[in-house]
C-alpha cells in the first residue's frame, strides 16, 4: 500500500512535470494569436503601434523632467516613453562621477554658502533656453526649492554646468522661469523667511530673482559655455508672500514675470515689469544687488491683480497675448490691458503691505469653469487652444481662451495633475502629444513595489479631435511634477571632447596628460598622478604612496572613438570617475588606509575591458621594505630560459604584426578615412602602437645587452600594446565591412 501511493505520487509528479512542458510550442505566433493570449483589444494594440519605436528608431522630442527630491534630472524620448539618461544636478550621482570628480564637487561645494553640499534637491519645474521665445536647444534649468539653488545645464553633453545658492531666499520656488531671449533666468522665493538670519516674523520677506544670463554667441569646440553672473543679477524684494508657479511674457508683453502670490487668505496674480527695475536703484545685500520694494514701486514696476480662487498656476499663451491663472475658475488676462493698467495706474487699491491693486474685472479677457479643482494647462499648437487637467473630474478638458469655450474632453482613469505638450512653452507649440502626470492612479492596475511607488506620466494622443491615454510611463527615483520637452533634433550633442577637457569649465584642464607622458609628481606628502585610459589600459598600471599622503588622479580619457566611456575607481576608497571621450577629471583623497588597491576601470567598454587595471600601494607608515636591492642574479640556465622565451616572443610579435599590417592595407583600400566613427577607432589603434615605440626600444636595447629577462618582459609589454591595437583595428574594420555593406 505504502509503496504504491509512493509510486503513484511520482508518477503523478511525472506527468504533471510532463504536462508542463508538453504545451505545444508556436513556431511562429501571428499578431491575432498574441493579441488572444494576452487579451489586448485592438486600441491597445493601436497604442502600442503609436509609442513602439522600431530598432534604431528614434523619438520625435526629448522630455526632461525633475525628479522632484531625488536631486537629479531624467531625459526621456516620446512617443516612446524610454528613459535615456539621469543627470546629477543637486546631488552627488556616482554613474557620472557628479560629486565624487574633484572638477565637480568644486562646483557643487562654490553653490554652498558654508561649504557644505546639499545631497539631495527639490526640482519641479524646468526651462528650456530660448531665443525669440523658441527653445534653442541649448541649455536647460533647474530651481531647488529646498536648498535654495539655481542650476545651469548644457544640453551639448547634458551635462551640469553652474550651480549657485541663493545670497538671499531660505526657500525657493521649485522651478524657473526663462526669458525670451534667456537674458535672464527667473527664480523666486516660495515661503517667506528672513534674508538675514533673523528669526522676528516681522522681517519675513519675499523676492523674484533675475538671474543675468551671458551667452556667448558660439560654441567652444566642447558645446556651449553661457553661465549666469551673479554680479550682473538682482532680486526684487517683496513683503512675505507666498509665491507659487509663475511665467515669463513674451513679444508684446516680453519684460513682465507673472505668478502666483498668497497672503492671510488673499489671493493674487503678480504682474512685474522687470525692465523698469534693470533702471531702479539697487541695495546690495550680502554682496547681491536688491531692488527694495519702495524703489520698485517708485518705478511702477509691480501690481497684483486680486483674484477670488488660489489659482495654482499662471502661465502665459505662446504669443505672449494672454496670462491664464487656473484653479477652481479659470481667468485669461490680457497682458495689453495690465500693462495699461499698470502704467496708467489705474488701480483699484493697495494691499495692506501697500501695493497696487488691479480690478480682475478691468484687465480679464474672459473667464471659463472648467471643472472642479484644474492644476494646470498646456498650449496646443492650435491657436487660443489649451489643455487642463482637471483633478476631481478625472478629465482633461481642451478649450479655446480666446473665446472660452469647451471643445473636447477625456475622462481618465485617474486624478490627472501636471501637463506637458511638446515645445508647449515656447512660442511654437507642437501637435500629436499630451503627457499627463498620474496622481492618485488606479494602482491596483499597477505592479506594487511596496509602500512607496514611482512616478507616472502617462502619454494622450491627441493628434485627432478624440483624445486618447495610449501609454503609462513609470518614472523610478521621482516624485513627478512639471517637465518639457523639445524637437530632437534642436538639440545637437556632441560625442567627444576635445582632448583634455575640464567638462565642467569647458575649458582644457592643466592636468589634460597625452600618451607618453604619463607620470607620478611628488611634493612633500602631496602626490599627482597624472594617467591616461585608453583601451585597454590604464597607465600607469603601478602607483606607490605613503600611507598619509593626499593622493590626486588626474585622468584623460585618450578615446577619440564614439561611445568610449571609461570608469574608474580605486577600491575601498569610495572615489569614481566617468571618463567620457576626451575628457580629464582628477580624483583627490588621503591615502590614509595602508595596503594594495586594485583600481580598475568600471564601464563596460570593450572586450579586453577587465584588462584596465592597476594598483595603489599604500605603504605602512615606517615601512622599510623588504630588504635586499631586488637585484636577483639569473643563472645560466635561467638566462638560457629567458632567452628562448624572448625569441619566441618576437616570432608572435612578427605574426601580430603580419595581421595589423593586413588590416591597415584593407582599411587604406576601403578608404576608412571616409567614416569618421571609423577613422575615430583607427586613430585610438595608432595611438596605441605609438605608445608600444618606446617598449621595442627598451627590449632591443636589453637584448643587445645580453639582459634576456628584461627584453623578454618589455616584448611581452610591446605584444600588449600590438594586441590592444589589433583589437581596435579589427573593430574598425568590422565597422566599415558594415558600412560598406549598407552603401551597396
Ligand atoms: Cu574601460
Amino acid at each position: 500500500m505504502m509503496l504504491s501511493t509512493k509510486r503513484f505520487l511520482v508518477l503523478s509528479i511525472v506527468f504533471l512535470l510532463t504536462a508542463s512542458v508538453s504545451v505545444p510550442v508556436n513556431a511562429q505566433q501571428t499578431l491575432n494569436d498574441v493579441k488572444k493570449e494576452r487579451g489586448l483589444t485592438d486600441a491597445d494594440v493601436l497604442a502600442a503601434v503609436k509609442t513602439f519605436m522600431p530598432r534604431g528608431g528614434r523619438d520625435e522630442y526629448f522630455g526632461i523632467v525633475g525628479t522632484g527630491n531625488s536631486g537629479t534630472m531624467i531625459v526621456y524620448g516620446i512617443p516612446s516613453m524610454r528613459i535615456y539618461k539621469y543627470v546629477g544636478v543637486f546631488s552627488p550621482e556616482p554613474w557620472q562621477g557628479y560629486g565624487f570628480d574633484d572638477e565637480s564637487s568644486l562646483m557643487l561645494k562654490k553653490a554652498s554658502l558654508d561649504d557644505r553640499i546639499s545631497e539631495y534637491g527639490d526640482m519641479r519645474f524646468p526651462a528650456f533656453a530660448e531665443t525669440d521665445g523658441k527653445y534653442n536647444g541649448k541649455y536647460a534649468f533647474f530651481s531647488d526649492g529646498a536648498n535654495s539653488r539655481v542650476a545651469l545645464l548644457g544640453l551639448d553633453d547634458f551635462e551640469t554646468k553652474q550651480v549657485l545658492s541663493h545670497p538671499l531666499f531660505i526657500s525657493c520656488y521649485p522651478g524657473v522661469a526663462v526669458t525670451q531671449n534667456t537674458n535672464y533666468i527667473i527664480q523666486t522665493s516660495q515661503f517667506p523667511s528672513s534674508w538675514d538670519k533673523s528669526i522676528d516674523p516681522t522681517q519675513f520677506k519675499s523676492g523674484i530673482t533675475f538671474w543675468f544670463f551671458d551667452d556667448p554667441k558660439k560654441a567652444s569646440k566642447s558645446g556651449h559655455i553661457g553661465r549666469m553672473l551673479k554680479e550682473k543679477s538682482f532680486t526684487l524684494e517683496l513683503p512675505p508672500y507666498t509665491l507659487g508657479y509663475f511665467d515669463a511674457g513674451k513679444f508684446s508683453s516680453n519684460g513682465f514675470v507673472t505668478g502666483v502670490a498668497d497672503k492671510d487668505g488673499k489671493h493674487y496674480v503678480y504682474v512685474v515689469d522687470y525692465k523698469k527695475l534693470e533702471g531702479a536703484k539697487k541695495t546690495s545685500f550680502n554682496n547681491f544687488g536688491v531692488v527694495e520694494l519702495n524703489e520698485a514701486l517708485n518705478a511702477n514696476a509691480v501690481a497684483f491683480i486680486e483674484i477670488p480662487y488660489a489659482a495654482k498656476s499662471v502661465k502665459v499663451s505662446p504669443k505672449g497675448i494672454y496670462f491664464i491663472a487656473v484653479g477652481d475658475d479659470t481667468y485669461v488676462f490680457d497682458f495689453a490691458k495690465a500693462k495699461n493698467a499698470l502704467d496708467s495706474k489705474k488701480f483699484s487699491g493697495k494691499t495692506d503691505d501697500g501695493i497696487p491693486v488691479i480690478a480682475a474685472n478691468d484687465v480679464k479677457h474672459g473667464d471659463i469653469k472648467l471643472g472642479s479643482g484644474v492644476i494646470d494647462i498646456a498650449f496646443d499648437y492650435r491657436d487660443n487652444t489649451a489643455f487642463a487637467s482637471v483633478f476631481n473630474d478625472h478629465k482633461i478638458v481642451r478649450f479655446n481662451y480666446d473665446k472660452m469655450k469647451k471643445d473636447a474632453e477625456l475622462t481618465l482613469s485617474f486624478k490627472p495633475a501636471y501637463l506637458m505638450t511638446p515645445q508647449g512653452m515656447s512660442a511654437e507649440p507642437h501637435s500629436n502629444y499630451l503627457t499627463v502626470v498620474d496622481k492618485e492612479g488606479l494602482y491596483d492596475n499597477f505592479v506594487s513595489t511596496g509602500p512607496i511607488r514611482p512616478s507616472f506620466q502617462h502619454l494622450i494622443d491627441i493628434s485627432s479631435d478624440k483624445m486618447s491615454d495610449i501609454y503609462t510611463m513609470s518614472l523610478p527615483q521621482a516624485n513627478m511634477y512639471g517637465s518639457e520637452s523639445v524637437l530632437r533634433t534642436t538639440i545637437k550633442p556632441i560625442i567627444r571632447y576635445p582632448t583634455g577637457t575640464n567638462t565642467r569649465t569647458g575649458e582644457t584642464s592643466r592636468y589634460k596628460t597625452v600618451a607618453g607622458m604619463e607620470k607620478v609628481e611628488r611634493q612633500g606628502n602631496r602626490v599627482h598622478v597624472f594617467g591616461t585610459l585608453i583601451r585597454s589600459h590604464i597607465t600607469p598600471e603601478i602607483v606607490e604612496v605613503n600611507e598619509g599622503d593626499i593622493v590626486t588622479f588626474h585622468l584623460t580619457n585618450l578615446e577619440l572613438a564614439e561611445d568610449e566611456t571609461h570608469g574608474f575607481t580605486i577600491d575601498t576608497y569610495g572615489k569614481h570617475g566617468s571618463f567620457e571621450p576626451g575628457k580629464t577629471a582628477s580624483l583627490t583623497f588621503v591615502a590614509d588606509r595602508p595596503g594594495a588597491f586594485p583600481y580598475y576601470c568600471t564601464e563596460f567598454c570593450s572586450a579586453l575591458h577587465l584588462e584596465m587595471e592597476g594598483i595603489l600601494m599604500v605603504k605602512p607608515k615606517g615601512y622599510k621594505g623588504t630588504g635586499g636591492s631586488g637585484e636577483i642574479k639569473l643563472t645560466k640556465e635561467e638566462l638560457a630560459a629567458y632567452k628562448k622565451n624572448y625569441e619566441d616572443k618576437l616570432v608572435v610579435i612578427q605574426q601580430t604584426q603580419d595581421v595589423i599590417n593586413s588590416v591597415v592595407t584593407w582599411l587604406k583600400e576601403n578608404h576608412y578615412e571616409n567614416y569618421p566613427y571609423v577613422k575615430a577607432l583607427v586613430g585610438d589603434a595608432v595611438d596605441q602602437l605609438n605608445k608600444a615605440t618606446k617598449a621595442k626600444e627598451n627590449y632591443e636595447k636589453y637584448a643587445a645587452e645580453g639582459k634576456w629577462k628584461d627584453a623578454f618582459l618589455w616584448a611581452e609589454q610591446y605584444f600588449q600594446y600590438q594586441v590592444k591595437a589589433a583589437d581596435v583595428g579589427l573593430r574598425a574594420k568590422t565597422l566599415l565591412t558594415e558600412k560598406l555593406e549598407e552603401t551597396k
